[in-house]
Formats: structure tokens, sequence, C-alpha cells
């Protein structure tokens, strides 16, 4: 739980002013309705068409159950988290990246230590742009990077003995409270049992040692390094310690699972909630100590933000300490809004239900002017965006908050679910890919578990339109028409921007300069470009401006794209 400075309560007057009966009667279920496409959209089938008709024909026809035409009515299953085609250009990162880079990577006070070729170590050292705001004195190790350095001598006569040694000689130069261990592709090759080693060394050190079998190859994608990551999380740290009394005193107590303080995110998040009156009691994992993890289970509601990384998590939480969970999301202003009333009507608190009005109000006044400027000039032109495997959707409300239509969009390496929604979680048919990813067995805790509500209350919850354990997923927020291609490849990126002209897409590094080459403004969503926080309501402004400036931009209008230079005539 961290220490606010500068909170700013709303006043007892102004919380005594609001209209508790209105705020009930606000509709917060279902789905936003995506913004129409434009006019002069072309037909989304015929694109979709011509997307795969350069393909020899095994891969048109496994990049068609890719592709589909949206309608939000009735959703329609998309293939997903399938292995990418070879040959095939796709954004998706490894296994490793999922569980070192994105879960565990951002806990500021843990030691990573990478037992891999320094190759690996590096390639996951301060790429992704988690921020930390660390208390002095506390342990912060963002800024190093921890490896075993394997070499070919570890690869012929094993690396468990080095392995051991990188985390003696890490406790002793920094004494952290735990130590985290990654396998990457090589370990799993030759066998090397980092868990086996890391109980060791639990033993001889006295901390907290763990090893997560993240090898890169694992899975189709980053995904699997989530789940690894998650469940590893799970057994070794969550529920290893207590909240202390006093942090007890106040019920409206939440974690925050899957927002990683991207440029900084989690920051004004943090702000947010404190001016509500709501406590977080951990992030996972942005900007996040190891003890607020160890101590989550005290919480008394879990926010889902990134569905994708860490559902997993929030399910093994409600089974063992019946903690519920609700999907949120911070980015764009009436998401936010809508998120804050979601946990409000949770807690069903007169005073809480009020405060987060007061606090909506003053947010939204603020930005409105700014918000007034920029919408005219970026109204009703079209976006596109892939990325990930959550901000591909939650970007759509904040395009949505600008007037901006989403034409086409997509993941990387999302499952159905986050495409179709948690009801067809079920349907879902398990591989070999799958299936190589350990489920863990999780049983309700027979004393740490308590239920948080009755069922009668979850009931009322449902009725007034508040879905706990649910997640719409992507495809009931886009409008009708719209294309939605998962793991797209490069090919079909620079097809769909030459088909719909889009006034910005957003993507990651690996495409940002060929849309540009193209005369399209491209935004990273993975790292903000050196920018943010762009979540939350403050962060909204920074993202409204961002786009203002990029889309408006004249530069553009001087490249010329690919599909408007001459073909040249062979000599
Ligand atoms: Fe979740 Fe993420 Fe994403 Fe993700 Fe990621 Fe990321 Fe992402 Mo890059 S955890 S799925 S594995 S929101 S690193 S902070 S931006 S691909 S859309």
């Amino acid at each position: 739980m961290k220490k606010m400075t500068n909170v700013q309560e709303p006043t007892a007057q102004d919380v005594a002013a609001v209209d508790l009966t209105e705020v009930r009667s606000l509709d917060l279920g279902g789905p936003s309705v995506g913004l129409d496409l434009p006019s002069d959209a072309p037909d989304g089938a015929a694109v979709a068409k011509a997307l795969v008709e350069l393909y020899p024909q095994k891969a048109l026809e496994k990049r068609s159950r890719h592709i589909l035409v949206n309608d939000p009515d009735s959703i329609a299953p998309i293939e997903a988290n399938t292995r990418s085609i070879p040959g095939i250009i796709t954004q998706r990162g490894c296994c490793y990246a999922g569980c070192k880079g994105v879960v565990l990577g951002p806990i500021t006070d843990v030691i990573h230590i990478v037992h891999g070729p320094v190759g690996c170590s590096y390639y996951a050292w301060m790429t992704r742009r988690n921020q930390a705001d660390v208390p002095a004195g506390e342990g912060n190790f963002l800024n190093y990077a921890f490896t075993t350095d394997m070499t070919e001598n570890e690869i012929i006569f094993g690396g468990e003995k080095k392995l051991a040694q990188a985390i003696r000689e890490a406790y002793e130069l920094f004494h952290p409270k735990a130590i985290a261990v990654f396998a990457t592709c090589p370990v799993g090759l030759i066998g090397d049992d980092v868990h086996a080693v890391a109980k060791q060394m639990r033993k001889e050190l006295g901390i907290n040692v763990f090893g997560f079998s993240c090898e890169g190859y694992k899975g189709v994608s980053q995904s699997a390094g989530h789940h690894i990551a998650n469940n590893g999380l799970f057994e070794h740290v969550v529920g290893t310690e207590e909240l202390p009394a006093e942090l007890k005193v106040n019920p409206r107590r939440v974690n925050l699972l899957g927002e990683y303080n991207i440029g900084g995110d989690a920051f004004e998040i943090e702000r947010i909630l404190a001016d509500c009156g709501i406590e977080l009691v951990s992030t996972f994992s942005g900007n996040a100590q190891y003890s607020e993890i160890a101590r989550s289970q005290d919480a008394n509601l879990n926010l889902i933000m990134c569905h994708r990384s860490i559902s997993y998590m929030a399910e093994m939480m409600e089974t063992k300490y019946g903690i519920p969970w609700i999907k949120i999301s911070f980015i764009g202003a009436e998401a936010t809004a809508k998120s804050l009333r979601k946990i409000a009507r949770y807690f069903d608190d007169p005073d809480l239900i009020a405060r987060v009005e007061v606090v909506i109000a003053r947010e939204m006044a603020e930005l409105g002017p700014q918000l007034a400027e920029v919408k005219p000039r970026l109204e009703g032109k079209p976006v596109m965006l892939y990325v990930g495997g959550s901000r591909a959707h939650h970007y759509q409300q904040l395009f949505a908050d600008m007037g901006m239509p989403v034409v086409a969009a997509g993941y990387e390496f999302a499952h159905r679910d986050d495409y179709e929604g948690t009801d067809v979680t079920g349907s879902i048919v398990t591989d070999s890919d799958s299936k190589n990813i350990q489920e863990l067995k999780v049983e309700r805790d027979p004393v740490a578990y308590t239920a948080r509500k009755t069922d009668e209350e979850l009931a009322a919850l449902e009725i007034d339109g508040l879905s706990l354990s649910q997640y719409e997923g992507m495809m009931a927020d886009m409008a009708k028409g719209a294309l939605v291609v998962d793991d797209i490849s490069h090919h079909e990126l620079e097809q769909l921007i030459e088909q719909y002209k889009p006034a910005v897409v957003c993507s990651g590094i690996k495409d940002k300069y060929v849309i540009e080459k193209m005369g399209v403004p491209c935004k990273q969503l993975h790292n903000y470009d050196y920018g943010g926080p762009y979540a939350g309501f403050r962060g909204a402004v920074n993202f409204y401006l961002e786009i203002d400036r990029m889309v408006n931009a004249n530069v553009w209008r001087f490249v010329t794209p690919p599909w408007n230079v001459p073909a040249k005539t062979a000599s």
C-alpha cells in the first residue's frame, strides 16, 4: 500500500450534495457501442479477402480463420492463441518475455536473475517502460540486469552450480527480500532444474527464492509466460504475509491486477483511487513491492485491467481466498469514470458512491476544455490498433472520447475470450501448445477464505448491472463492419493501411517506421513512445494532445506512400 501525499479529498459538502438515487440508476453493465465506421470506409469482407489472397492455399486458409468482419450483435468465433505460420512476420514475443519481462519484472525489490546466455538478459533490461517510485532506503533493482551468463561450458556440463553461485552473489551484494530465477531456452534444452536450485538457496539464505520454467519456446507467444508467472507468484508469494491491522481499517481495499505502470499509468491510477478513498493493497505488478503482493489476499475486490496477462491470478485468488473480481479499464476518461462507479457500486457504500461522483465531476471539468479544443480536429478520423492482448481493446475507448472510430483492430497473442468475452472460455479447445502450461489445482483455503459478499448480495449486484468474474471482450465494443485480425502479419498490416488509409495506427516498434514511411503516423502503445501516462483523467489529456499533434502534423503530406509511387519500368 502506497503512502500517498497530496490526496485531494472531496469536501463533506460536495459529497453530501450528490444525488445517490440518480447515480444508482446509471447503467454500468454491457459494452459501450463502437463508433460507426466512416461512410467512405471500404467493405470489410472485401478487405478481409484481399488481405490473404497472395498467400499459398494452406496459409490462406489458416490466416482466414484469424480474420473476420465484426458484428457486435452476433459475435462469431475467431481463431486465436495458435501457432503463427512460419515465414509470416508476426509481432509476437516469447514465453520468457511474458513471464520475466511483463509480469514479474516490474516488482521493484525482487532481484530477477535470468538463467541463460547474456543476450536474453540484455533483451529484457529496461526495454519495457515500467516505471517505479520507490521510497528512499527501500530496494529498487529495476535498473540492473542480473544474468548467469551461460556459456558453452554450462551448456555441456550443466549450469546449476553457476546459478547457485549467482544467487549467492546477488544476495551478498544487495540483500533483497526475494530472488526470482527465470529459465531461458537453453536451460530447458539441457535440463537444469531451476526449482531445485531455488529450493536449496531458499534454505541457505533464509529468503524467498523461486524459479520459473519460462523457456522462450514454450507455448505460442508471451501469453504462456503470463500464465507461468501467475502460477509462480500465486504459489510462492501471495498469502505469505499478513496485512497489518492498521491497514485493514478501510474495508474498501482493492488489488489492481494487470497494470504494469508503463509510462507512469499506475501513478495516475493511484492518485485517483486515493482521492476516492479506495485503498490499493497491491498492484500486479506496476510500481509494486514484494510485500504488497505477499499481502494481497487481504483485499476485498480484485480489479482486472489487463485480462489477458492476469486472469489466472484473479480466478485462483477467488477460489482460494474468496475475493471477487470485476473487469475495469482506466484507459479513457469515460472508461475511467465507469470503472470507478463499478468499484463504488460493488462496495455499496453511500459515502464512496458520492465521493467517486465528486472526483469524476472535478476531473471531467478539468479535462473538458482540452478535449473540446482537439476534438473538432480529430472527430471522425479512422484509427487502427494492433497491440498485445488488451490495449487494442482499451484504447478504443480513449479514441471514443475523441470521436475517432476504429476501423480495424486486433491482438497479437490474446485468446478467444479476449475477443469474444469470457462466456466462450468453456468452449476453447486446448491443444498441445496450451497443455504445455501447468494448470494449478487450487482449493478454498480452510483458514484464509472469507466470502466477501453473501450470495444474495452478489445476485443483487448482477441485477444492478455489475457483472462479476466476467469480461465482455473486444468485439462487443467494436462497430458493426469493423475488421478484426488476430496475430496480424507484416504483409496484412501494409494491406490494411493501404485499404483504410487510417489517420493513425497504434502498434509497436517492430512496425512503427514501416507505417510512418507510408505517410501514416504510428503511436506506439507498448512503450508509449517515451510519453505517458495515458491512463486515468490526466493521462487521457496527455493522449488527446499527443494524437492531435501526430494526426494533424503537416509532415505527413510530404511523404509519398508506396501505393502512389509510380511503378518503375524495366530498363
Ligand atoms: Fe497486458 Fe500489458 Fe497488453 Fe501484455 Fe505486452 Fe505491455 Fe501489451 Mo507490450 S501485459 S497484454 S504482454 S496490457 S508488454 S503492458 S503493451 S504487448 S497490450
